[in-house]
């Protein structure tokens, strides 16, 4: 799972503001004082953190929720044998959803809606957009976020009979796409680091999606992944470890912190308390901090990451993979000198699944902060069947003019 850049290297090359530095080492010295008094007091009351409290026996196979086959309904449902590989690996593909062509021309169209429209039915608003441009970080990996119901040719695809069918065969007739999103990597750009989420809490205090009825959680919902170019080892491809939803402990890990984040702090020594405070306010996205904790993990519990199987992704201009993000998976940096990667992913699930049930601030983690932004009125884009469910009052977007 190596060829990332240590957080202490990145830590040695990446200045953060005098103010900021302020902040983290006054924050850092207060806890360390604070440490030698409430850390004895919370273990005494039997409250210490506990880096494995909550963790779950591994599960199973996923139970696959749709009862459509190939064999039965043609069109591109799975086949019996696909299905039964993705109850084991928690992955489907790659399979061909766009033609070569297609998939190319989708790339010019990403450029030209993050040059032209995307500023404007951006859900991040004007502050978060300042501050991105301000940082560096202003892209179509932010930008695109819940774009897919905005613009038809987005919409057009992410609901298409290539992928409506396997998510059938997978989630059941009623379909939602809850979320979308280009994942661009510009030339030279680092790979998305790996991570595990089930429900999408990534840096909010509840989870996106609570399924309103008891559910396998590596199928709470499913993601499409669609290479728009051609990606392998040095153009950034996916990768994945295959089955990992079984073992659920790298996310059980990052929530427990978040949850205690003062308790796991405590338990460290000044110099990880003050890489802790840096990375937790000071970088843009979710993947440094899950750096932080899978750095966390192979140094207390390295059992998490034994016996893992990669596979790397390589996949060709058009082709996509479905898979549960409760496998962990991450990216390949993009090492070449002049070419985009860039893929669309969609974020799937039933219309049992309460979307944004929580209403709790979303927050956008930038090198100037956590900046709130409000995604509680994003509606779902309808993909198969019925959209709503008696259980949930989730938001139904209507087809687009555009
Ligand atoms: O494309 C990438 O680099 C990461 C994609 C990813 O994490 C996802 O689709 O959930
Ligand atoms: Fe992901």
């Amino acid at each position: 799972m190596d060829g990332y850049e240590a957080l202490d290297d990145y830590w040695a090359r990446t200045r953060i503001m005098p103010w900021q530095a302020v902040r983290v080492h006054f924050t850092a010295v207060i806890i360390s004082i604070l440490k030698l008094v409430v850390k004895p007091v919370r273990a005494l009351r039997g409250r210490s953190f506990n880096l494995l409290a909550h963790v779950e026996a591994p599960k199973q196979k996923i139970d696959v929720l749709g009862n459509k086959r190939q064999e039965e309904h043609g069109g591109y449902y799975m086949s019996e044998e696909e299905v039964a590989n993705f109850a084991n690996n928690g992955i489907h593909g790659p399979f061909r959803v766009l033609e070569k062509e297609d998939a190319e021309s989708l790339l010019t169209e990403a450029t030209y809606l993050f040059e032209n429209e995307f500023h404007k039915t951006s859900v991040l608003g004007d502050e978060i957009l300042k501050t991105l441009k301000e940082t560096g970080d202003y892209s179509n990996n932010y930008l695109s976020l819940f774009q897919g119901s905005r613009y038809r040719r987005l919409w057009d695809i992410l609901v298409s009979r290539q992928v409506a069918h396997p998510m059938e065969s997978l989630l059941g007739d009623d379909v939602l796409c809850w979320r979308s999103q280009f994942f661009e990597k510009q030339p030279g750009q680092e790979g998305s680091f790996w991570h595990q989420t089930g429900t999408f809490r990534e840096s909010d205090k509840k989870p996106k999606l609570d399924s309103s009825v008891p559910r396998h959680p590596a199928i709470v919902q499913l993601n499409l992944w669609i290479a728009l170019c051609d990606t392998d080892k040095e153009k950034a491809c996916l990768r994945m470890l295959e089955g990992s939803f079984k073992d659920s402990r790298f996310e059980r890990i990052t929530l427990n912190i978040q949850d205690d984040i003062f308790g796991f702090l405590l338990s460290l020594p000044y110099s990880e308390i003050v890489k802790t405070l840096k990375t937790d306010w000071y970088t843009m996205g979710n993947f440094k901090k899950a750096q932080l904790v899978y750095e966390h993990i192979q140094r207390k519990v390295p059992s998490v990451f034994e016996d893992i199987r990669i596979r790397d992704l390589e996949m060709k201009a058009g082709e996509a993979v479905i898979f549960t993000s409760l496998n962990t998976h991450a990216s390949y940096s993009n090492s070449t000198s002049d070419k985009v990667r860039m893929a669309l992913s969609g974020r799937y699930t039933r219309p049992d699944v309460h979307i944004f049930k929580h209403e709790s601030i979303t927050v956008l983690p930038t090198k100037g902060g956590g900046m709130p932004y409000d995604v509680s009125k994003e509606p779902a884009i309808p993909v198969s069947g019925s959209a709503t469910h008696p259980n949930t009052d989730n938001n139904i977007a209507e087809y687009p003019p555009r």
